[in-house]
């Protein structure tokens, strides 16, 4: 045993699981991937795939050019939507311009707008639980007409929430909200309207679920947890907050390991860790690997559950050299 590894503080690392990727991200990013190949750079991409600046800069070095709007794309190069789903307007706008696209959003995002379409169908006013001018929102609200949809992002806004019919209402959700707050907002909801149409299944997703679930699983026993993810994912933000909730003593996210301020590990000795559903699994070893030069670290997994979902690509991107 070296001199530096005997000296070394110990340190406990609980690894989350399930952590990082999910199948909607893992597919968005192969679409960007599959799309270069096949149509060559630059491919456009409407708003970050994902929201992870990783994920971004890498891609932008494969050939993709991010914009915010579809009107600063090119009408002769291609676009991909992202992960997160658009309003109607947008694919409508593409076509009319005779653009060639390729829709990333989410299948669970899709799942979403697909269900509040048969609400309106059914004459049933919506509230969608979310937050306000996360592009998932913008995208499911857009959906529907103007008024079709109100949003509703914590319990006051319940209270203050008058439908026109209370008979016919509805309710879907973000995908990647916190589990306990939705629940608390539901439960809001289905005291005052008992008639509210719920979800046929859950809008929240699984990997939303499962790592929140991890991370509860951990959370009491962590000194610190460090969450990977850039600071526009919302999901990888809620995990941070579920975190402190289950007992974490401090909790920060973070896009990488030059992000950690070591200062945080003065006087711990459990790290927690995870990633959100955006964030690359090489960061979380380069983190592993980060705390292994400054301490004595043992690894130990806490698993929750195990995920086999896989989501097809689109078939124009399918196979490549189509
Ligand atoms: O909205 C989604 C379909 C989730 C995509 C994956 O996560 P991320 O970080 O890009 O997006 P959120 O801000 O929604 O968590
Ligand atoms: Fe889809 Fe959930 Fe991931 S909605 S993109 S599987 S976080």
């Amino acid at each position: 045993m070296s001199e530096v590894t005997a000296l070394a503080r110990p340190l406990t690392i609980l690894l989350a699981a399930p952590r990082g990727f999910c199948a909607g991200v893992d597919r968005a990013i192969q679409i960007v991937e599959r799309a270069i190949e096949k149509w060559g750079a630059p491919v456009y991409v409407r708003h970050e795939i994902v929201h992870n600046v990783h994920v971004v800069e890498r891609l932008k070095r494969l050939g993709a050019v991010f914009v915010e709007e579809l009107a600063e794309c090119p009408t002769d190069r291609p676009v991909v939507f992202s992960a997160h789903g658009v309003p109607k307007s947008v694919p409508e706008e593409a076509s009319r311009r005779n653009m060639i696209y390729v829709d990333a959003t989410c299948p669970l995002v899709s799942k979403v707008h697909v269900e509040a379409q048969r609400h309106f169908d059914a004459e049933r006013e919506i509230v969608l639980i979310g937050h306000a001018g996360h592009p998932e929102v913008i995208g499911t609200m857009g959906q529907l007409p103007q008024g079709a949809v109100t949003l509703i992002q914590d319990v006051a806004e319940v209270a203050d929430f008058q439908p026109k019919d209370a008979r016919k209402l509805a309710f879907v959700t973000q995908t990647t909200l916190s589990v306990d707050d939705t629940a608390e907002i539901v439960g809001a909801l289905q005291a005052k309207f008992p008639e509210i149409s719920p979800p046929h299944k859950e809008d929240i997703c699984y990997a939303t679920t499962n790592r929140q679930e991890a991370v509860k699983a951990l959370g009491a026993k962590a000194d610190l947890l460090l969450v990977i993810g850039s600071k526009t994912s919302s999901n990888s933000i809620r995990l941070v907050e579920v975190g402190l909730r289950a007992g974490a003593k401090a909790a920060h996210l973070i896009d990488d390991a030059h992000g950690i301020d070591w200062s945080w590990f003065d006087g711990i000795s459990t790290l927690g860790l995870t990633a959100g559903a955006s964030a690359p699994e090489d960061l979380v070893e380069a983190v592993i690997a980060a705390c292994q030069a400054r301490f004595g670290v043992t690894l130990q997994d806490v698993e929750v559950t195990r995920e086999d979902v896989i989501f097809k690509l689109p078939r124009v991107v399918a196979t490549a050299q189509d």
